[in-house]
């Protein structure tokens, strides 16, 4: 081989050397938390998987939405400045429970994506997810947008969905630069709504991160119970593809509290294609490999954004909320 084919071949290998960008990660699908169970027992558990992700060298783990506790809007409290409802949230971050989570995966090099209850100092609640690099610092924080559910009492339903009374929404989308990519959350009844993934492709997202809590009795319309789990993939699955990233799904799942919630981790690739997905109800790793650049496959081709993409002829979706049908005649 001549000096100019050694060249190349080393110019080839730095190439692919550079650009490859390839990283494990974990859906760390939680069963159950009663009530009654302390956030340091949580806790606990999230280092038990924390520990099992590292032994498989995992780079990042994603547990998720309301980790720390059980689903509390499944019960109606009157008054907001109740101390249990109080104790649902994290003033801080890190918590003095969580503390041992942050110090262990800082220990161990692996980066996490946390869902928990947010109180602020100004009093607002939010639910939240945050992302941690692989040392420990909170890199990405993110405030679910789309709060599903009601604000009231409603006695006619088995259980409540009360979010859109503890909680005030976000309002936005961010992304960030982690993990060699570019990295966006979304929360539970966010990975229904196409925006959520197009607003976070729009700011670069190659790989998304959802956590989620799904009653699988949908009270206002039972028929959809059948197909919870139909619909969880059919949405994350589709996002994925039409935005050219990697979606890594995450449920707490299983009977809790008497309320059957979907469980179905999954880890899902630009293709649309599922990767890898949990096989039980309980805490479970769901590990896939991923390489960032295959996302490239889809946001440059038939997906190009700059090239194929008409905001121009989308204002409805910015201007109005509601549907806004043509006139009857
Ligand atoms: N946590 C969450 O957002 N759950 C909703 C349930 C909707 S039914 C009120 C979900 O979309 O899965």
């Amino acid at each position: 081989m001549g000096a100019m084919c050694y060249f190349k071949y080393w110019l080839s290998f730095l190439d692919f050397a550079m650009t490859e960008r390839s990283l494990r990660v974990a859906a760390a699908q939680m069963g159950p938390i009663e009530k009654g169970d302390s956030k340091s027992a949580v806790v606990d558990r999230l280092i038990t998987l924390l520990s099992l992700a590292s032994e498989d060298n995992v780079d990042l783990i994603v547990y998720p939405e309301l980790t720390l506790t059980t689903f509390f809007p499944r019960w109606f409290v009157e008054n907001e400045n109740d101390l249990e409802l109080e104790s649902f949230f994290e003033a801080n971050m890190p918590s003095p429970e969580t503390e041992p989570l942050f110090l262990k995966a800082k220990q161990l090099g692996v980066g996490f994506c946390l869902g928990y209850a947010e109180l602020t100092e100004e009093g607002e609640r939010y639910n939240t997810q945050i992302l941690v690099d692989n040392v420990g610092n909170i890199v990405g924080k993110y405030r679910k947008v789309h709060l599903p559910g009601h604000e009231e009492h409603e006695p006619w339903r088995k259980f409540q969905h009360l979010e859109r009374r503890y909680f005030q929404a976000g309002d936005s989308f961010p992304t960030w630069r982690a993990f060699g990519g570019i990295v966006g959350m979304a929360i539970c009844n966010d990975r229904r709504w196409s925006e959520t993934y197009r607003s976070l492709a729009l700011g670069g997202a190659e790989l998304i991160l959802i956590g989620y809590n799904t009653p699988i009795h949908y009270a206002p319309d039972p028929s959809q119970d059948k197909l919870a789990s139909f619909h969880s993939r059919l949405v994350m699955q589709s996002g994925a593809y039409q935005n050219g990233c990697y979606v890594v799904g995450v449920a707490k799942g299983g009977m809790e509290e008497g309320v059957e919630s979907l469980s179905d981790s999954c880890i899902i690739s630009p293709s649309g294609e599922i990767l890898a997905e949990a096989k039980t109800d309980g805490d479970e790793l769901v590990i896939a490999d991923i390489d960032l650049d295959i996302c490239k496959n889809y946001k440059e081709t038939l997906f190009d954004f700059a090239r194929y993409r008409r905001p121009e002829a989308y204002k409805a979706i910015t201007n109005q909320t509601g549907a806004i049908s043509p006139k009857e005649l």
